[in-house]
Formats: C-alpha cells, sequence, structure tokens
C-alpha cells in the first residue's frame, strides 16, 4: 500500500471515530502539518468545520460552541506556536469542565528536536491543564493499527465528557507528502456505529448513606441550598423539589441557571449579595446547614459569610472527583451526581416545609431586591449596574447572555433577578480570565437563537482579534461593551489609596475608539448617550441581526460611588429590618 493510501485510512478511520462517538464540529485553523486532517474533517459527510484563523481565539471559540451544545467540540491545528496559542482556552475549559478534544499536527520524530522549521516540543504541552495526552502512532496500514486509531478516538470522545468534563489532547505526528486521498471519499463504506460502544453510570450514594443524611436533614431547620456554577438543565427540575421539601431557600448564582426560566421562584435567593455585603452581624443569618451544588459562587460576600459560618454542616454535592473547597467550609464531601442526589433526597423527605427561616430569607430578599430597584431607577445617566436591569427587559425568551469577568459577571450577580424569561447565562468562571471572552460568546451565538454579550472595554479589546468569526460565519450577537476606559475593577480595591501609580498601574486607559475596528468586522456600531437610545439600539439590533456592538461609556470613579452608595441603603434597610418587631 503506498504512503497515501494509508494515510488516508488510518486519519479517516480516526475522523470517522469522531464522529461516532458524537462529535459535531471541528473548529480548524490553516496550516501545512494539518493539511490531510483538515481535509478529511471537510470531507466527512456529518461532521460540520468552522475557519477560525487565529488559533487563540479558535480555541475560545470551540469552548462556546461546547458550552452552548454541551457536546465534545473538536479543534484542528498545525505544529508549533499555534498549538500554544491554544493554551489560555484549554486552561478554561479543564477547570470549567468543558469537553474539548484538542488535535495538534506535528512533526514526525525523525524531524524533532533537530532546528526543523515551526517544531516545538509537543508533548504533553498542555501539562495538567488536559485530562489526557496521547502521542499518536504515525499512520500505519495494519488492522490493528486502525483499530488502535479508531478506539483512541472513541476513548478521547468518551473520556473529555466523562465527569468532570475537560480537554483532551492528541498529538499527531505527520510524514510528508501531507496530500490524502479524497476520490473516492474514504468515508463512503465506513461504519457508523462506534468502534466500542461505551456506556457511563453515574457515581451516586448508597441508600443507608441517603437515609443518615435525610435523617439529618429532617430534624434541621435552619438550611441553605447554595448553587453556584452548574449548568445542567436537569438540575433545575429536581433541586427545586428538594429546596420545597426542606423549605431551604436557594442561594442562586446568576450561573446556576436557576434565576431564569419558567420555574417558580419563590425558593430562590438572588439579592444575597447585596444582603451579605455589609451584614453588620452573623447571628441572626446562621444556618445549621449548607448543601452546595457547583463551583464557587461569583459572589465574595457569599463566599466570606460560608467561611465564617465555622459551626454550620457544610455538604458539597459533586459528581466529578475534585475537590472545590477553596474557603474550606465542607464538612462532607459528598461524590453523587447531582441531579440523582436532589432526586432521591427529596424522594425520601416527607411533607413540604415552610418555615419562619425560610420566610425571613424570602422577606430580606424582597427587601434587598425593591432597595436596589429603587436606587437604580433614580439614576438618569449611563450606569453600569443599571445595563443589566435595562438590558433584561430588551432580551427576547430564550437567549443567551454571555457575560464577561471582572465588573460585568459581579454586576449581572446583583443586578439580574430572577425572571420568567428562560436567558441562559454563560460566563468563563474556570479560569477568570478576561481573555477570549469574544470568541466563546461568538462560540455560543453559533447555534443561540439570539445571543448577547456583555463585556468591560478591556476585555473586549484582549479579543478583538476574534470578532473575525462573526464576520466570516455570519453570527449574530448583540455586544454590549462598557466602556469605563479601564478596568473599572479595580477602583473597588485597595489599590486605589495608592493614587501615585493607581492609573498607570491599574487603571489602564485606552482612548481607543472600538468603531473603526467594529466596522472592519462589517459590524454595526453605536455609541449610545441616554437609556431611550440604549433601547432602541438593542430593538434594532436584534432587528438587524449580524454583528451589533452598542458602547455604553461609563465613568470608573461613579461607578464605586452608585455601588457603595446602593449597598450601604441596602444595608440599612436590612438592618431596619432586623431591629423591627419582624422576627
Ligand atoms: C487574561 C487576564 N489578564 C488579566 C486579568 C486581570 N484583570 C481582571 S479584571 C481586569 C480589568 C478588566 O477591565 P474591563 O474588561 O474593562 O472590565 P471592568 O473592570 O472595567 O469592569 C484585569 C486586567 C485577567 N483576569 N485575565
Ligand atoms: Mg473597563
Amino acid at each position: 500500500m503506498k504512503h497515501q493510501e494509508i494515510l488516508t485510512n488510518y486519519l479517516a478511520g480516526f475522523i470517522q471515530e469522531l464522529s461516532n462517538s458524537g462529535v459535531e464540529d471541528v473548529v480548524i485553523s490553516p496550516g501545512s502539518r494539518s493539511t490531510p486532517l483538515a481535509l478529511l474533517i471537510a470531507d466527512h459527510p456529518k461532521l460540520k468545520y468552522h475557519i477560525n484563523i487565529d488559533e487563540r481565539s479558535a480555541a475560545f471559540f470551540a469552548l462556546g460552541i461546547a458550552k452552548q451544545t454541551r457536546k465534545p467540540v473538536a479543534l484542528l491545528c498545525t505544529s508549533g506556536t499555534a498549538a500554544a496559542n491554544y493554551f489560555p482556552a484549554i486552561v478554561e475549559a479543564k477547570l470549567a469542565r468543558v469537553p474539548l478534544i484538542v488535535l495538534t499536527a506535528d512533526r514526525p520524530h525523525e524531524l524533532r528536536d533537530i532546528g526543523a522549521p515551526q517544531a516545538i516540543d509537543q508533548i504533553h504541552l498542555y501539562g495538567k491543564h488536559v485530562k489526557w495526552f496521547v502521542e499518536m502512532a504515525l499512520p500505519e496500514q495494519e488492522k490493528e493499527m486502525i483499530d488502535y486509531v479508531r478506539t483512541t478516538a472513541t476513548r478521547a470522545v468518551h473520556f473529555s465528557m466523562q465527569a468532570p468534563a475537560g480537554p483532551v489532547h492528541l498529538n499527531f505526528p505527520i510524514r510528508e507528502p501531507l496530500i490524502p486521498i479524497l476520490e473516492p471519499s474514504a468515508f463512503t463504506n465506513m461504519d457508523s456505529q462506534p468502534a466500542v460502544a461505551v456506556l457511563q453510570g453515574q457515581a451516586f450514594l448508597p441508600s443507608r448513606e441517603m437515609e443518615k443524611i435525610c435523617d439529618r436533614l429532617q430534624n434541621i431547620e435552619k438550611g441553605l441550598i447554595v448553587c453556584g456554577v452548574i449548568d445542567d438543565p436537569k438540575f433545575v427540575a429536581a433541586v427545586l423539589p428538594l429546596s420545597e421539601a426542606l423549605g431551604y431557600p436557594i442561594i442562586a448564582d446568576p450561573l446556576s441557571q436557576l434565576r431564569s426560566g419558567h420555574i417558580s421562584d419563590n425558593m430562590i435567593i438572588d439579592s444575597y449579595d447585596a444582603i451579605l455585603k455589609d451584614l453588620q452581624t452573623d447571628q441572626q443569618l446562621m444556618p445549621d446547614v449548607i448543601i452546595r451544588f457547583g463551583g464557587m459562587p461569583v459572589s465574595k460576600p457569599l463566599t466570606k459569610y460560608m467561611k465564617r459560618l465555622q459551626h454550620t454542616e457544610h455538604y458539597i454535592i459533586e459528581e466529578g472527583n475534585e475537590w472545590r473547597d477553596p474557603i474550606k467550609a465542607g464538612t462532607h464531601m459528598i461524590y453523587s451526581n447531582e441531579v440523582m442526589f436532589c432526586s432521591d433526597l427529596t424522594d425520601r423527605l416527607k411533607e413540604k416545609r415552610m418555615s419562619r427561616w425560610l420566610e425571613m430569607w424570602q422577606e430580606l430578599n424582597q427587601i434587598a431586591r425593591e432597595t436596589v430597584m429603587h436606587e437604580i431607577n433614580d439614576i438618569q445617566e449611563l450606569d453600569e449596574g443599571k445595563v443589566v436591569i435595562e438590558l433584561l427587559k430588551k432580551m427576547p425568551e430564550n437567549s443567551h447572555l454571555f457575560v464577561g469577568n471582572s465588573m460585568p459577571i459581579r454586576d449581572v450577580d446583583t443586578f439580574f433577578h430572577a425572571n420568567h424569561s428562560n436567558i441562559r447565562v454563560l460566563a468563563n468562571r474556570g479560569a477568570n480570565g478576561i481573555d477570549g471572552v469574544v470568541s466563546t460568546a461568538l462560540g455560543v451565538s453559533l447555534y443561540g437563537e439570539s445571543s448577547f454579550l456583555l463585556i468591560g472595554d478591556l476585555s473586549f479589546f484582549h479579543d478583538l482579534n476574534g470578532l473575525l468569526a462573526a464576520k466570516m460565519h455570519q453570527l449574530n450577537i448583540t455586544i454590549i461593551v462598557i466602556n469605563n476606559n479601564g478596568g473599572g475593577i479595580f477602583s473597588f480595591l485597595p489599590q486605589t489609596s495608592e493614587p501615585k501609580h493607581f492609573e498607570a498601574l491599574f487603571g489602564t486607559p485606552t482612548d481607543l475608539e472600538f468603531s473603526n475596528a467594529v466596522e472592519m468586522y462589517n459590524g454595526n456600531y453605536k455609541k449610545v448617550e441616554s437609556w431611550n437610545d440604549f433601547h432602541r439600539s438593542i430593538e434594532e439590533a436584534i432587528e438587524r441581526k449580524g454583528l451589533n456592538v452598542i458602547e455604553v461609556p461609563t465613568n470608573r470613579e461613579k461607578n464605586v460611588e452608585v455601588h457603595r452608595k446602593m449597598w450601604t441603603q441596602v444595608s440599612t434597610e436590612i438592618e431596619r429590618y432586623f431591629q423591627g418587631s419582624h422576627l
């Protein structure tokens, strides 16, 4: 058999198996060494490929597709720094538990470490940031090797999805010539069944352990369910009945997907960040038990509060075999599928419980929410927090809201109140980077019905390159850039007390005119001047489709002032509540 045939059969077997195992989308960046894989992927009858030239953006774009579809997405690039540019998105995918199949092409072994062009050491390139690394064998024709390449594909896809999901890396040494046979198609007679059927079980506790937990919780009235970053549609439907049965309110992070949708929001506490911000005393709010699901919540006041509760039993439930407890508050680490845990426990509990404790949280939430809204309603000028409230009013049902790090995600935490619009809120909260946010949001928008991105100016600048995907793939997205000309978050931090170097080191104003960049990518750009203007611009953007960027100019110092005034007002109201006759 000739080289070209061997190359084709071997790589086509691999690609067919990716598809058989559930991969539907591949993000490809152009290059030479990856030629045979790229051509065969493009030629596959089922796989959809998306070109993204900048590998850094490409990997975030793939991350966004995988987040939106909740399916593994493959990535392909050539050798050298191309592969290194995947790094930030891989780090994010690992921590955020997003399945990516990273395929890098490489020189064959005889051309390594001898100064060959575009050759870097790609073995374990991403270190511990991937779940699995395989240095693939060179293409061979024996059945055993075809079986090997196929089962490696199956394993890679399966492993990427197994809890905790994450990225896997397969490095492909490929010898020249690099052109595969495309006529007739290598896939014509290929089996569309996986080489090996993989069945995945789920972790759950034995019945007697569940019974013990149930007995314990039945005797505790003051409990809280804390839901951090978790994005499983079945979880929402499982945790709500549990909270009702226990009578424990749910502290719902915006990334728990519990703040939006066709759900009864009675049990949802969405204003905990404001409630706990300036809490004078924990006495009245001391729970006896906390049941926590998902990654750590965004809110710092919440994490500090949980950390302070030294005598509270604290159950952490999660399926992935990791230890997510940076506040070291856990008293029980329970490795169980979250949905199964909730359903099983709910089934064991007797009647629904209504308690004074629950009512108190509901009343506090109401007070905090109303105070926040009252403060916000008074604001006439453009304001960062108010953007969230005004945007929410205009977002259609079933939208996606991708949220940038820094102040946008914090403002969403504070101002994105429970609603019935069925909006899915996503963010890169694995490593909290301000890089790759535009590309991830564009990846989300690829199959999203209606997509929005709320992002700060520096984060927008960081991934301007990512906008090319919107132009190349005719994506529909409305990007709201909160332009406070620099890093607004730092104005909330202690370094503000060192004015000498503050602007140079932290404020970092760029004075960029974004309209030029947006126009370069055929996007529509609008800098708004009033709330009316903002509302109209959103409506027009939804109508127009394509790439729409709406800039909201704000001021960093003023933003701190508004936030502080609001928090003070909320704590005054909370104190008044506790001093009153309500208890
Ligand atoms: C890749 C990366 N670099 C640096 C940081 C540190 N950082 C966190 S927030 C921030 C400023 C972000 O500014 P902007 O996007 O304008 O949001 P704002 O703070 O104004 O809300 C920086 C530099 C980070 N999180 N990620
Ligand atoms: Mg900013």
